[in-house]
Parts: C-alpha cells; structure tokens; sequence
C-alpha cells in the first residue's frame, strides 16, 4: 500500500511493511559465454521477465568513465543541474517523474540515444567538449545495445523463431526509438526513522519497451515483483548487468514473456547510481505478436505502433498497467 509521510520528505511515496535488508537469491544468472543460455534465458524471461548476466561483453572502462562523469554531474549545485532541465522528456530532472504528477526520491538524466542528441547543456556543467560526454555516453550505450542485441539473437534461438535477428534488427535500425537514464538516488538519513516503512526512489511500473538492461553501483534499492505477488529485493552487483522484459516483447511473445514491474526504494545511508539502456523498436514499428509464437493462437492485442503506444504511455501515471489498453476484450 502507498501512502503520503509527515514533513520533511512529504510528498515523497513511501512503501508500507516491506523489508529491504533481505535479499532474494532467486535471480536467475544467466553466463553468457555458456552454449544452454539460450534455454535459460527463456525460462527466466517466462518465469521472472527479469535477470542477470555475467561474462558480458561491455569494457569495464566504458562503464568506469562514463559512471564517474556522472558522479560529477550529480555532485554539481542543483542551480547548475537545473540548467539541464527540465526533463520534457529529456534532459535533467529532479523527484518529478514524467508528465503526469508522479514523484521520487531520485534525480535523473534521461538522454536519446540517437546521433543528434546535443550535449552542450551537460558539457558545459561539466566543463568539458560536448564530444567528450557523447563519447562516453556513446560507447557505452552501444556496448550495452550489442549485449542486447546478442540476448534477444539467443532468445530468438531459444524461442525457436527464425530468423534470429527478429527482435534485435529493431534495435539495430538507425531510428530506433531507444532511450538512455542515469539515475542518481541520494540518501535519506530521514527515512531511519520509518522502522519497515520504505521510501519511494522510483515508483513501481514497467518498461514500455522491448529490453532493458541496467547497471547500478553497489547500493541496493531494485525490487521486482514476482507473480506470487511479492516484491523481492535485488542484491546489487555493480560487476553484472540487469535485463528487463518490456510491455513490447510481452506482445510480441503473445504474453509468454510478462513485462516485469520493478521499482527502487531510498536507502537512508548510502547513493545508488544506476545507468539503464531502454531498447526500443523504431517509431513507425507495428508491435505485435510474432506469427512463429501463435501456433493457431489468437492474438491477444489490438495492433499498435510504437508510436502509438508511447504517445499513450505519456498519458498514463508511472504505475498505471499501459497494456490493458490495448488488450483485447
Ligand atoms: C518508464 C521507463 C523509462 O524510464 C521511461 C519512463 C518515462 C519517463 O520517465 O519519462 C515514463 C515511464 C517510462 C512510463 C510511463 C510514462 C513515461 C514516465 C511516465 C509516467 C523513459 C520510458 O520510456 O517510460
């Protein structure tokens, strides 16, 4: 249950009865460099629609220097941070979440990932050439997408579907519609006093896209929740990265695959940094389920493009199921 706190930090959601200290260790882990991944990819995307993976491929200097530029973004006077803002989409942004009133503890900077993107406003808060920050944020974003790309190719294998670049020739398309956050979640000394009530970082909802794949430093926070209806705390591991299943792969897997809801919980101590990647198809993309999955199924969306479904996720709150909207009755 969600409800409002005293002064202070009102205003701010904050979760009721829900213990963060303990970790579940059910994450399914998937080794990339392992010939049965496949297989477990799809198990975990089935049963969780979330999970790890190790033995990537992303260079660790490519996620140092671009987590430590961030570091310094966020450290900078918020008078200065504010010259990047307001996120509308994108841009900085602090506690406000989106268009439509949603709140958290949480400031973030949200950046499209296409070639024209202009880095000047953060560049100069910085100090540096705006080339500078795009390299950065360039080659980590395309190290992290070749590793989604090679995900979805095993899924395809996994799935049986061919060809195996169904899903990831959508991320590879010159427009696709992707997205990239940094999320910074200071702590709230405040929050100690609430014993088993938690902070809001970042509301619970789910991805509108087709993959997502963070990477947070070492502070906890994530909590996904799993279809017994649990939320279930996420042991951070700034070594490995996250993989969420979005709304657009729930579709086009015909609802095998459920989009995971996730959220992140305020820690009273310690800053979480994450950095998170949203695959998404490009915007003229119809979405809808493959007809390799159906086996005589009927689908159960009304056809939509993706501009169409994030023209009406804008219109929704953070928590709001967007995809009920287009099922059909
Ligand atoms: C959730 C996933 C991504 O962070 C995001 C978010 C977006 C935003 O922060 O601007 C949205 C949210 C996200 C879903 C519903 C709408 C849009 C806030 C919101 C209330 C960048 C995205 O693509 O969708």
């Amino acid at each position: 249950m969600v409800v409002l706190t005293k002064p202070g930090i009102d205003h701010f959601p904050i979760v009721k009865n829900c213990k963060l200290s303990s970790f579940f260790n059910g994450v399914p882990l998937i080794d990339l460099s392992k010939p049965n991944s496949k297989n477990l990819i799809v198990k975990a995307c089935e049963e969780f629609g979330f999970f790890k993976v190790i033995n990537h491929s992303v260079p660790t200097e490519f996620i140092t220097k671009l987590e430590s530029e961030a570091i310094k973004f966020f450290s900078s006077p918020l008078s200065e941070k504010q010259k990047a803002g307001p996120a509308d989409p994108f841009g900085y942004g602090n506690k406000k979440i989106g268009p439509n009133g949603d709140v958290g503890w949480v400031e973030y900077i949200l950046l499209s990932t296409n070639s024209e993107f202009n880095y000047h406003k953060f560049a100069s808060i910085l100090g540096v050439n705006p080339e500078t920050i795009r390299a950065a944020v360039n080659d980590y974003v395309s190290a992290v997408k070749k590793m989604a790309c090679e995900i979805l190719e095993m899924l395809a294998e996994g799935l049986n579907i061919h060809p195996r670049n169904v899903f990831s020739k959508l991320l590879m398309d010159e427009k696709s519609d992707s997205v990239f956050r940094l999320n910074h979640y200071p702590p709230c000394p405040e929050i100690q006093q609430f014993s088993d009530n938690n902070l809001i970082g970042f509301g619970e909802h789910t991805d509108p896209q087709i993959i997502s794949v963070l990477r947070s430093n070492n502070t906890s926070g994530l909590q996904i929740l799993l279809k017994n209806g649990h939320w279930i705390s996420v042991p951070p591991d700034p070594n490995s990265f996250f993989i969420n299943v979005g709304d657009s792969l729930q579709v086009m897997t015909n609802g095998r695959f459920k989009s995971v809801r996730h959220r992140v919980l305020a820690n009273s101590v310690k800053s979480r940094l994450s950095m998170i990647y949203f695959g998404g198809p490009p915007l003229s993309e119809k979405i809808a389920p493959l007809a390799s999955l159906m086996e005589g199924e009927e689908s159960l969306y009304e056809e939509f493009t993706w501009f169409e479904y994030k023209k009406s996720a804008y219109k929704t709150r953070l928590a709001d199921n967007r995809l009920v909207l287009f099922e059909k009755v």
